[in-house]
């Protein structure tokens, strides 16, 4: 525990390189890590040297000191020798230095490297399934090595080079079980390798994925080694720094190789590549990796000495992760339905026929249609469960669109969840565990989860059976709460109670309730057991309609509705299918919410009595969500509602249509299509659309937009290519990968004469200064739709500060405004930053810019001043008396889930 005490108040130094120094002095085989029995004096002295040097941590000298890197050299019976002696080694060196300098305790961590195979990639391109090594070779094999290097007395392990998640948690566990046998607890130090610049692993994930899949493991600290040398790392060490819950780390190489492997920067030079790392207190521990010397690590140690640590932040940390993070905004989750062999006969088909790669494409569809989780069941008698969910996950991480979001395990058999969970290289969810065999067994899966890292979902199940009143579903979930909570020590954060979401309208009385006791069992949870989440399976809510798909999904979306409102967090739903709220046809919504309430006896007699003449009457969903019932409408009109329920079939006509009457395509965006926009965003805030549907509108309006898109060329052409009105670049910031409204500003520009260059989304900030130089652009426009995005165009005012720019900057997206634009983005850049609140005013504003800056700047930034200003005297309160009197009158509040951002 000593050591961390000491990081608290000061920046501690790792050592460098091992293999730098050995190649310099001796000739080896290229296995380093056996020099330690062959060379142990070689060993010692680098290590003293280190010391010497000013290193606080030292590595032991078996980074490739496991089975599967041995064993090309014959050495795999030695694996506790090696680390055996590799540790003791270095405990030697560092207790001898640390009573020669007893103010400056020294410390041994011991090296554990990624071994060469990867259990996330196939090696093999013609089956994308195959993998060279498995989540337990790699466990088993780390745990030999950590096992021995507690014996010979490190202080920390560290995990470095990591480049494959699936092979850092098998570390990780094989770290938490050493120590348990060892009866020790020995901090772990996790260090990512950076494969290229986009911020990703060579897996695939992004660091932020990254740190939603290891947190739950309580690392020690998460750092990046190796990459591209330090001003490369500096960008993405930053990102890690801002979020990172626990200690950070860096130890680059020393800078990059050339061609014959040497690297280029000497001990100063590194040294000033490292300073903004302990200038912006990006850091706890400081080192070097590949090309290091003792020298290099004496010159960080001067950059360190008397600098200030790291504060670690309270910001939040993404929830889940595929190879993108999934971050919990308090939005609504939909979570992915089709891939269950059980609740679907078409998948089901797919995996018996070995149709695998039309059952990735269920997965990938549900993606698209908005699944932000895709839930995967494999349990059918005549398969083989955990061989068939092992196959098939490793077969989604192969496909980028569906690699991005993280997964729901869903299965009865605890097998099939094991094998699902040590093929997940981004954090997920077990759905489900319960107390249906009772407490042990509940606490013991519970604790494997856990200490897979992963959340879980856990139904409403005990000793007695399915909880199926209100009172037994809170009972129970209390019951399971304490446990998680108290006795395995489970995060709350990481418990989604599933109430179960049973038949209605099944015409046995009993049943009258379930709906609404889902219901009211989601407020209680919320409101009762802090940081839990709720979920269902609300698909099931309506088999009693099998066959009439139009009356289950209006079931759905407004049971849906109802429970969201009291809270509800998640629910598995077949994304592609879900109904708005709205267009629920609303004698059949009063119906359907007599069942869901269990209004009155009759309630189910008239729900059955309606879909039946529903049913007679043919209405279906493709019937009634297609076209029909608009024409009747203007072409403006309809066209608006055609991007309202995201509609495609036949937009060209309509299209068509409003372009012959508005004479411009401009102005069929600026009108219907901007409208059905402004409507989409409107029901979205009021929790009557869900993602899905918001999905589809985006890709109505993209294909109107593009059906248009000719047609601006050829206006502008007619109108004689005027004036070029000015060059933009244009891009959603970083973290962020919305584009809808980057995209309609985007043309609006374009519609104006605005030349502009789109650099697309999840732009980093170094991107988007980079292009605007080298375009020399009159202006810089960035969008976000999330909270996060804020600091991102912060940031990037910063640095176009800090590079002297005097392009001005636009902002815009949900989450900006025009007075977070005054108060925390204008003061960071002395040229103009400007808000414009939707995409038709933008080109105008701009252009007033563009023809008189300096009377602009004047108005504008008089306008800025007076909105902070007006801040921070803070506006003229009325009394409590008065506030209280002038309150709305409402009789029923209604819950909005928010906006995107607004959390
Ligand atoms: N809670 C939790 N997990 C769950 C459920 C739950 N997992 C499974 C299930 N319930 C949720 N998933 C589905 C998937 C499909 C259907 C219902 C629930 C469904 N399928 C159509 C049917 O059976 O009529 C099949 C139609 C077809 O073959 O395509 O309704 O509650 N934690």
């Amino acid at each position: 525990m000593y050591i961390r005490e000491i990081i608290k108040d000061r920046i501690l130094v790792l050592d460098g390189a091992m293999g730098t120094v050995i190649q310099s002095l001796a000739t080896t085989d290229g296995n380093n890590d056996h020099l330690v029995l062959t060379r142990p004096d070689l060993i010692s002295s680098i290590h003293r040297r280190y010391l010497e040097a000013g290193a606080d941590i030292i590595e032991t000298d078996s980074f490739n000191a496991q089975r599967l890197s041995q064993k090309e050299y014959g050495l795999e019976s030695q694996i506790r020798e090696l680390n055996l002696a590799a540790a003791r080694l270095a405990r030697a060196e560092a207790d001898r230095m640390t009573e020669l300098t007893p103010a400056k305790p020294r410390f041994v961590a011991g090296s554990i490297g990624p071994t060469g195979k990867t259990a996330s990639i196939s090696p093999d391109v013609e089956d994308p399934a195959f993998r060279d090594v498995d989540f337990d070779l790699l466990e088993s094999v780390y745990e030999e090595q950590m096992t021995a290097l507690l014996e010979g007395g490190v202080d920390l392990f560290l995990i470095e080079t990591i480049f494959d998640t699936i092979n850092a948690k098998a570390a990780l566990t094989a770290a938490a079980q050493s120590c348990a046998k060892a009866s020790r607890e020995v901090p772990v130090m996790l260090s990512v390798s950076v494969a290229d610049l986009s911020g990703r692993i060579l897996s695939g994930q992004t660091i932020e994925a990254f740190l939603a899949s290891v947190i739950p493991f309580k690392p020690f600290s998460i750092g990046m080694n190796c990459s591209f040398g330090a001003e490369k790392m500096l960008p993405m060490l930053e990102s890690l720094a801002a979020i990172a819950p626990c200690y950070t780390s860096a130890h680059p190489n020393a800078g990059m190789p050339d061609a014959l492997g040497k690297y280029d920067q000497d001990p100063a030079t590194m040294a000033r590549a490292v300073r903004p790392f302990v200038e912006k207190r990006l850091v706890n521990i400081l080192g070097g990796c590949c090309g290091t010397t003792p020298e290099h690590i004496a010159a960080i140690s001067q950059v360190v000495d008397g600098a200030s640590p790291r504060e670690i932040p309270s910001e939040q940390t993404p929830w889940l992760s595929g190879i993108d993070a999934f971050w919990n905004r308090g939005m609504f989750i939909n979570v992915g339905e089709r891939c269950n062999v059980a609740g679907s006969r078409k998948f089901l088909r797919l995996i018996n026929e070995k149709n695998y790669a039309e059952a990735v494409e269920i997965a990938r569809r549900q993606v698209l249609d908005g699944a932000q989780v895709v839930d995967v069941n494999m349990d059918d008698a005549m398969l083989d469960a955990p061989a068939e969910m092992s196959h098939f996950l490793r077969l989604l991480a192969g496909e980028p669109d569906v690699a991005r979001v993280p997964v729901m395990i869903d299965s009865s058999n605890w097998d099939v969840i094991c094998a699902g969970l040590e093929c997940l290289q981004g954090k997920g969810i077990v759905n489900s565990i319960s107390l249906k065999d009772g407490e042990e067994v509940f606490c013991r899966k519970a604790e494997y989860v856990r200490r897979m890292g992963a959340a879980v979902v856990v139904m409403a199940f005990d000793e007695e059976g399915q909880a199926d009143t209100f009172e037994r579903k809170i009972a129970v979930c209390r019951r399971a709460y304490d446990i998680l909570v108290n006795k395995v020590n489970f995060n709350p954060q990481d418990i989604i109670f599933d109430p179960n979401v049973l038949t209605v309208a099944t015409g046995i009385a009993e049943h009258g309730n379930y709906a609404a006791d889902f219901i009211r069992a989601v407020e209680w949870i919320k409101k009762n057991l802090p940081g839990a989440k709720v979920s269902g399976g609300v698909s099931n809510l309506s088999f009693a309609f099998r066959g009439n798909n139009f009356v289950r999904e209006a079931m759905h979306s407004a049971f849906l509705f109802h429970a969201i409102a009291v809270g509800l967090d998640m629910a598995i739903v077949n994304a592609g299918a879900l109904m708005p709220y709205e267009d629920i046809p609303a004698q059949l919504r009063i119906a359907i919410e007599d069942v869901i309430f269990n209004r009155d006896e009759e309630a189910t007699d008239r729900l059955v009595a309606l879909a039946n003449s529903l049913k007679q009457s043919g209405a279906t969903v493709a019937a009634h969500s297609a076209a029909d019932d608009l024409a009747a409408l203007p072409a403006h009109q309809r066209l608006k509602m055609m991007i309202v329920r995201g509609i495609t079939e036949g937009i060209e006509a309509v299209l068509d249509e409003c372009y012959r009457m508005e004479g411009s395509a401009f102005a069929v965006i600026d009108g219907p299509l901007m409208a059905g926009m402004d409507h989409v965003g409107k029901l979205f805030g009021e929790g009557k659309l869900f993602l899905p549907q918001v999905v589809k509108s985006a890709r109505t309006m993209k294909q109107a937009v593009a059906w248009l898109n000719p047609l601006i060329e050829a206006d502008r052409q007619r109108q004689g290519e005027a004036k070029k009105a000015g060059r933009a670049v244009i891009a959603t910031v970083k973290g962020d990968v919305h584009d809808i409204g980057k995209n309609i500003v985007s043309v609006i520009m374009r519609c104006n004469g605005f030349e502009v260059i789109d650099l697309g989304v999840m732009v980093p900030p170094e991107t988007i200064i980079e292009r605007a130089v080298a375009e020399n652009v009159d202006m810089v426009v960035v969008s976000g739709l999330i909270t996060p995005s804020l600091e991102e165009m912060r940031r990037l005012a910063a640095m176009m500060q800090e590079r002297g720019l005097t392009i001005p900057l636009f902002v815009g997206g949900a989450t900006t405004s025009e007075l977070h634009t005054a108060v925390k983005i204008a003061p960071e850049y002395s040229a103009p930053v400007v808000f414009t609140r939707d995409a038709a005013t933008l080109p105008v504003v701009a252009q007033q810019l563009l023809s008189d800056r300096e009377a602009f700047v004047a108005q504008w930034s008089e306008r800025q001043q007076q909105v902070r200003d007006a801040r921070s005297a803070g506006k003229p309160r009325l009394s409590i008396e008065e506030a209280r009197r002038r309150a709305p009158k409402l009789d029923y509040v209604p819950y909005v889930p928010a906006m995107p951002g607004k959390h």
